[in-house]
């Protein structure tokens, strides 16, 4: 590991430490070295890539356009870089984010196998201790969290769940080596982004596939393909033009609402519009769409009544076809899972949907899963129930700021946060693309984060600040602003990952509102603000 000071007791010294080598650990580090400071990335996979090192689940690909998902900071990178699918899948992307690695020589400062279990303030220096798993400790000036948004993995509460005597994974601990679903009883437990692209690709070649879902979402179509070399040719001459886009769209994606509201144009008009999205590619139909359609409930229920006949004409039993349409959500409130022929999969004699609603699971056992009125045996479960989302893994590493206060306990209730970066009393702690902060097109994010995290850092080393700190002010008004950004969107009245709900886990049964539902051009122009006014609203001491 490069630059570390040793102390006698095996300590190592840093300035700063960055937990997680994901897309924006990769990117913080990358940049933090231009700093010319002693940076260490500790990261608990045994290769990089975060998200896309851990979801290894079958059919696991981007739902944005691969172009539009790369890092945009090396011109080099874009140049040498050919995307092979429009909506790339989770091998090709993880081979991308190694190329980063080698390419800028990243895991010289990476160190594997390092799961971090507690970062404390230490009041008397302004430092952290920060330890990992196996006992490893180190001191950093500064803390970097790049520990993701949805990288908390959980297992469902289920009676029984360790009695079962065949294989089972959960998606995001996904096995490295291949999975074969030929011949066998496989259960899907879960029916989010994670589990429609998991039930697709384990229906191609499964021997009787039963899907256990509690509440459907509305999913529309990818319409994934590959890229021919003429038009990867195409989409690198059109890389500037594309990023800048990105840039001036709500959330950083290709699509950004049509200025127009659902019914200022003609049911005509309506209708082919709709359909017009239905047959493009990826989230054009939900971030695209009239610009009414996540805060004004007909608005909302004509796009929902639109995708519901679509489910009705794609599954053939019309019973199947009413239990995947949602009835206790409107289109676009929750995440839209991106689907390929996913509606087919009902279709297939070997195919089986449980509505666990109607009948709920009972336990696990040995030999498969019990409901209200029936056991069924399978050889193979697949947990495909999500993460503790945006907080959950802050909550698994025992953080402590000034005085020993908990993380855990700063936010019981829900997040707060100064733009989504810093919290109050955990002075010299920054968080990249944590509570508060635009989700959106993620990558586009994090490079704004990364960058103005950056910027916090090259200030304090500039002034040799040895305290970077939030203002109880700060935190309010930034955590008032999220909140009141919040009312109004339909996506708030309704339980999921994105309002902080988990039946999963205790305590997590009331919505908070834990993203930034504001516009990205907003976000940054706002965190733009600060930074030319020389960080005046942090206390820098
Ligand atoms: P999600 O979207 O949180 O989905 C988890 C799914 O698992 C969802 O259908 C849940 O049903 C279901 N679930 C969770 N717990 C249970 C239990 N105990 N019993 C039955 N079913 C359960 O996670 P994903 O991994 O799909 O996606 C997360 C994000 O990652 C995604 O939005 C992308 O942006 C990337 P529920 O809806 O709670 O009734």
């Amino acid at each position: 590991m490069s630059g570390a000071h040793e102390t006698a007791n095996s300590v190592r010294d840093y300035d700063a430490i960055v937990i997680g080598a994901g897309i924006s650990g990769m990117y913080q580090l990358y940049r933090l070295r231009e700093l010319g400071i002693r940076v260490l990335v500790l990261e608990a996979g045994t290769g990089v890539g975060g998200t896309w090192y851990w979801n290894r689940y079958p059919g696991a690909r981007f739902d944005s356009e691969s172009y539009s998902y790369s890092y945009s900071f090396s011109k080099e990178l874009l140049e040498e870089w050919d995307w092979k699918e429009h909506f790339a899948p989770q091998p090709e992307t993880l081979s991308y984010l190694n190329h980063v690695a080698d390419k800028f020589d990243l895991r010289r400062d990476i160190q594997f196998r390092s799961r971090v279990v507690s970062a404390h303030y230490r009041d008397a220096d302004n430092g952290w201790d920060i330890a990992t798993e196996s006992g490893e400790k180190f001191r950093a000036r500064f803390l970097i969290t790049a520990i993701g948004p949805l990288s908390a993995p959980v297992m469902p509460r289920i009676e029984g769940i360790e009695n079962f005597k065949g294989e089972s994974h959960h998606t995001a601990r996904w096995p490295h080596e291949p999975v074969s679903f030929a011949g066998k009883r496989v259960a899907v437990i879960g029916t989010g982004a994670t589990g429609i692209q998991t039930i697709q690709e384990v229906a191609k070649t499964v021997g009787h596939l039963t899907v256990f879902q509690r509440t459907p979402n509305w999913c529309t179509p990818l319409h994934n393909r590959k890229i021919t070399p003429e038009e990867m040719k195409d989409i690198r001459a059109g890389y500037p033009e594309m990023f800048r886009r990105c840039q001036e769209t709500f959330a950083c994606f290709l699509h950004t609402p049509d200025p127009r509201g659902t019914f200022e144009v003609s049911a005509e008009e309506r209708e082919a519009f709709f359909e017009h999205l239905y047959a493009s590619p990826g989230f054009g139909i939900w971030q695209g769409n009239f610009k009414d359609i996540l805060v004004n409930r007909e608005a909302n229920a004509a796009i929902s009544a639109f995708v519901a006949r679509k489910i009705r004409e794609r599954v053939k039993d019309q019973a199947v076809a009413e239990k995947l349409i949602p009835k206790n959500h409107g289109f676009g409130t929750r995440r839209v899972p991106m689907e390929t022929k996913y509606y087919e999969v009902y279709n297939q004699p070997n195919v089986k949907l449980v509505d666990i609603e109607e009948t709920p699971i009972e336990r696990i056992a040995e030999k498969g899963i019990k409901t209200t009125d029936a056991e069924y045996e399978f050889d193979m479960i697949v947990y495909a129930t999500g993460f503790d989302a945006i907080t959950g893994s802050f909550d698994r590493i025992d953080i402590r700021g000034e005085n020993g206060l908990a993380l855990k306990e700063k936010w019981r209730g829900g997040p707060k946060t100064y733009l989504g970066v810093l919290v109050e009393s955990f002075p010299n702690m920054l968080m990249l693309i944590g509570p508060h902060t635009a989700l959106g097109n993620i990558p586009r994010s994090i490079e704004y984060n990364v960058e103005w995290v950056t910027g916090v850092v090259r200030h304090a080393v500039k002034h040799r600040a040895t305290r970077v700190a939030a203002t109880a002010e700060g935190v309010e008004s930034w955590t008032n602003h999220v909140k009141s950004l919040g009312v109004g969107l339909l996506s708030n009245e309704v339980d999921s990952w994105m309002t902080g709900i988990n039946s999963n886990i205790e305590g997590r049964q009331t919505r908070f509102i834990a993203r930034y539902s504001g516009s990205a051009p907003a976000y940054r122009e706002r965190c733009d603000q600060v930074a030319a006014d020389g960080y005046r609203e942090l206390s820098i001491a």
